[in-house]
């Protein structure tokens, strides 16, 4: 007997209720249903960042909140994750559709020890959407592939990612062998991931902590006009 579900026509659905149903789908880890409903509310006009935010961001909060309960387990996190990386997708190209000039050069990456991505991939997408270019180097990056990917990049920012108390302070053996080097203050440095706080990203010597990609987007384009008008006042 067919379950309920496998009836379920997720178009016949309204906004609300396919939202809903998105949150449990991700909860499932179903790929295929996050994809199809991706594509449903941007076919009935919504902005790919709202269908980001409010319903795969959203969604994704869930399973974080269960994760941390107890309640999910590693396995259906990455179910998880790996469908809320296809209905991502779907969003990247719309995202990264823009007529913005080049803005500048990010190159990103999460720090070594740790392999959580989403995050990082999500302020990578929004940074090109906003008219960065962006280098992407994965996950668990030792100091070396960060510093040079920089070189070899001419990129004016690095962004790192840490999602665990134990691999955040990593961003600081980045940051002190920049200033060892003295290649620090070429860069503006971004810092995120959801232990981090501003506090930290002050103390280990960041330009700025960013909670969120939209804020990733602002504080880089602001750091971005800041380089600019100071070069200009130099010249
Ligand atoms: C998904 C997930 C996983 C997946 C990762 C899949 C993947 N491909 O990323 C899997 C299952 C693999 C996993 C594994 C582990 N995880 Co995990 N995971 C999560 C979970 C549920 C969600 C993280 C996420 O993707 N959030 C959604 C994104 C959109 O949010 P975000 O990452 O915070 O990113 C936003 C901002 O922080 C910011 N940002 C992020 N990066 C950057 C970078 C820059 C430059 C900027 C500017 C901004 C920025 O912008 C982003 C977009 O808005 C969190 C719970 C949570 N609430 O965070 C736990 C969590 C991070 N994991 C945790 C743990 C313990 C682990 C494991 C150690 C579990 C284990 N026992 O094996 C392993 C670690 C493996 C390793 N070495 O890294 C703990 C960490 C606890 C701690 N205090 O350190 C958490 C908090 C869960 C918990 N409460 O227990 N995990």
């Amino acid at each position: 007997m067919a379950d309920e579900d496998d009836d379920l026509i997720l178009s016949e659905l309204d906004d609300e209720e396919l939202v809903a149903q998105m949150f449990d789908d991700l909860y499932d880890g179903m790929r295929e249903e996050i994809m199809e409903a991706t594509q449903i509310l941007l076919d009935r006009g919504w902005a790919p960042y709202d269908v980001l935010t409010k319903s795969l961001v959203g969604g994704m909060t869930i399973v974080g909140n269960d994760f941390r309960d107890g309640i999910l387990f590693v396995p259906e996190v990455l179910l998880a994750a790996n469908a809320m990386k296809g209905g991502m997708s779907i969003l990247k190209p719309l995202l990264a559709e823009t007529d913005a000039p080049r803005m500048g050069k990010m190159v990103i990456g999460t720090v070594k020890g740790d392999i959580h991505d989403i995050g990082k991939n999500l302020v990578a997408m929004m940074m090109e959407g906003a008219g960065f270019e962006v280098v992407d180097l994965g996950i668990n990056n030792a100091v070396e592939a960060y510093l040079e990917a920089l070189a070899n990049e001419k990129a004016d920012i690095l962004g790192m990612s840490a999602l665990l108390t134990t691999t955040m302070p990593y961003m600081k053996v980045v940051i002190d062998t920049m200033k060892e080097q003295g290649i620090r203050d070429d860069y503006i440095v971004l810092v995120g991931g959801a232990p981090l706080n501003e506090e930290f990203g002050k103390a280990i010597g960041a330009d700025a902590y960013c909670r969120d990609a939209a804020v990733a987007v602002e504080t880089a384009k602001d750091w971005i006009s800041r380089r600019h008008n100071q070069m200009q006042a130099g010249a």
